[in-house]
């Protein structure tokens, strides 16, 4: 397959000071989402997350905790391995930043910009955020802080610096040659007004701690653990053997997905650098939003981290993996309630999908010989129900290139809440008795539509589309989406008895 086939995604790499929570979780799933679905459209996809595993903040975590960093970071890391298999996660590949393979592509990276002298040795004297990693200036603090409310402290240190100043006119060109460059707009209009606001050199050295790659040629410096990281998704792809066929296929990566905090860093800085040293952009950033819980930021120290886990525990995993993209319009803020959770799974999956298919197979099984019933002479009703399911997936692949994973979903239940209200009109259990041939119409239009409709859940819920596509006795083969239009049930094809796919929640009372 070549170039236009090729979709390289990625997640943040995470910082492994800290377990994995419910946000961690959300960028994941959004990206695995869009990994599956790209690939059941016939697409050769590279998608990619991992662990961010150097710098003072880890440096610290790993001190508090008491062990030698790297052990620390072994650790960790698996805890966000874990959590990636737990939540059914797709990724190609995992990759740490302590790992060889990174180290020479950072080092590799460094040496491009600093032959190409973008890169020059100073001095840094200003205000650093541990939490944030990153440099602000006097006029950002707000009462003494980071605009993010982290702790800030005095930095007085030799330093590398980036020429990041030079770059500002050509960014702004670049943001206007690429529209799509940075989702969703809001966050492409806060970008642009900061690089507007005048760009100043950045620091990319520290030595004042050891926690990081050395910079080649100067070892009492290690690399700002923002170069250091953002280097990743060059490594995942063979970076710096840019002849490599991973790198050729699968560079520029197509999509950085992060959440709204990092939007600056993989907006201005990683473009400035990928250009600054002669490599290609990435094609885009989205940046999603934040999650509270019951509208109180989610922090350790209030103790209402949301930990996935638990999710999946309580609800289920297709569950919690439905809820937290069909809950929050992707891109804006979303708050965390149990009570919204329950609600919603048992009215989008227990009531309206997980119904609909448990009527629609069982009156199959008893009143059409437990085989795929034939559509004769389908009614306009029949064909405009039809159409719509057909409808989806050019609809859903303009959503999945925007991140509107709402719109997806919103999409999808539109069919199924179409479908559902076919049903009660039409009336199969009474034309039984009345018009079989005309039952059998209905339910094979029905069974028709759940099959496109499970096809199309598959990127969302992977085990529950399966086992829908299961009872509708779909082969493997033909589960793809351009089985969409080939893969239709040849009517009489025996089907296995129906069982549940969603089980109805218990609600408790309202307190
Ligand atoms: O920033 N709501 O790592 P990190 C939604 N290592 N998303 C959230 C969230 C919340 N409440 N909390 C975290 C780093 N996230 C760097 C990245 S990339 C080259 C280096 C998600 O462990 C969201 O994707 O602090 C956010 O951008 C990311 O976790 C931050 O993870």
């Amino acid at each position: 397959m070549g170039q236009d086939s090729a979709f390289f995604i990625t997640t943040p790499i995470y910082y492994v000071n800290d377990k994995p929570h419910i946000g961690h979780a959300y960028t994941t799933l959004a990206c695995d989402v869009i990994a599956r679905f790209m690939r059941l459209d016939g697409r050769k996809v590279h998608f990619l997350t991992g662990t961010d595993e150097h710098g003072q903040k880890v440096e610290k975590s790993a001190e508090a905790a008491g062990k030698p960093p790297l052990q620390f970071c072994d650790e960790v890391s698996t805890n966000f391995r874990t959590l990636a298999r737990t939540l059914n996660i797709s990724n190609d590949d995992f990759i740490r930043t302590t790992e060889p393979r990174h180290i020479a592509a950072c080092q590799a990276l460094w040496q491009e910009l600093l032959a190409r002298e973008e890169i020059y040795l100073g001095a840094y004297e200003g205000w650093y955020s541990v939490r944030d990693e990153a440099f602000y200036t006097e006029g950002e603090l707000v009462d003494g802080k980071a605009p993010t409310g982290a702790p800030v402290e005095w930095v007085k240190e030799p330093s590398y610096f980036f020429r990041l100043s030079a770059w500002g006119d050509r960014l702004l060109q670049h943001y206007d040659e690429n529209p799509d460059f940075i989702g969703p707009d809001s966050r492409r209009n806060e970008v642009i007004s900061f690089v507007k606001g005048g760009l100043k050199d950045l620091s990319v050295s520290r030595t004042s701690f050891s926690w990081g790659i050395p910079v080649p040629g100067d070892p009492a410096h290690i690399m700002y653990v923002w170069l250091d990281a953002l280097t990743n998704y060059l490594t995942a792809v063979g970076y710096p053997d840019v002849e490599s066929e991973s790198f050729q296929t699968f560079w520029p990566a197509n999509l950085h997905m992060v959440g709204k905090d990092i939007v600056r860093f993989h907006a201005v800085y990683w473009p400035a650098f990928l250009m600054a040293a002669g490599i290609a952009p990435p094609k885009a950033v989205f940046a999603h939003g934040w999650w509270t819980n019951e509208g109180q930021k989610i922090s350790k120290s209030l103790g209402n981290v949301i930990d996935p886990y638990a999710l999946v525990e309580n609800y289920g995993l297709d569950q919690t993996r439905f809820f937290l993209l069909r809950e929050v319009p992707f891109g804006q803020d979303g708050d965390f309630s149990h009570r919204t959770m329950l609600l919603r799974i048992n009215a989008d999956l227990a009531n309206n999908l997980g119904n609909l298919v448990q009527r629609v197979l069982t009156q199959v099984q008893k009143n059409c010989g437990a085989a795929v019933p034939a559509i004769q002479s389908p009614s306009g009703e029949d064909q405009v129900l039809l159409a719509q399911a057909y409808a989806l997936l050019p609809a859903l692949r303009e959503h999945i290139a925007k991140s509107e994973l709402h719109q997806f979903l919103n999409r999808l239940w539109d069919v199924i809440n179409e479908a559902n209200r076919y049903i009660d009109r039409e009336a199969p259990w009474t034309l039984k008795k009345t018009d079989p041939p005309r039952m059998a119409t209905v339910l094979a239009v029905l069974v028709e539509v759940i099959r496109v409709v499970g096809i199309l859940l598959q990127p969302v819920m992977p085990d529950s589309a399966a086992k829908i596509l299961d009872l509708l006795a779909v082969p493997n083969g033909d589960r793809g989406f351009s089985a969409i239009e080939t893969g239709i049930l040849a009517a009489g094809a025996p089907l296995p008895p129906p069982s549940g796919v969603f089980p109805r929640l218990p609600v408790p009372e309202a307190p």
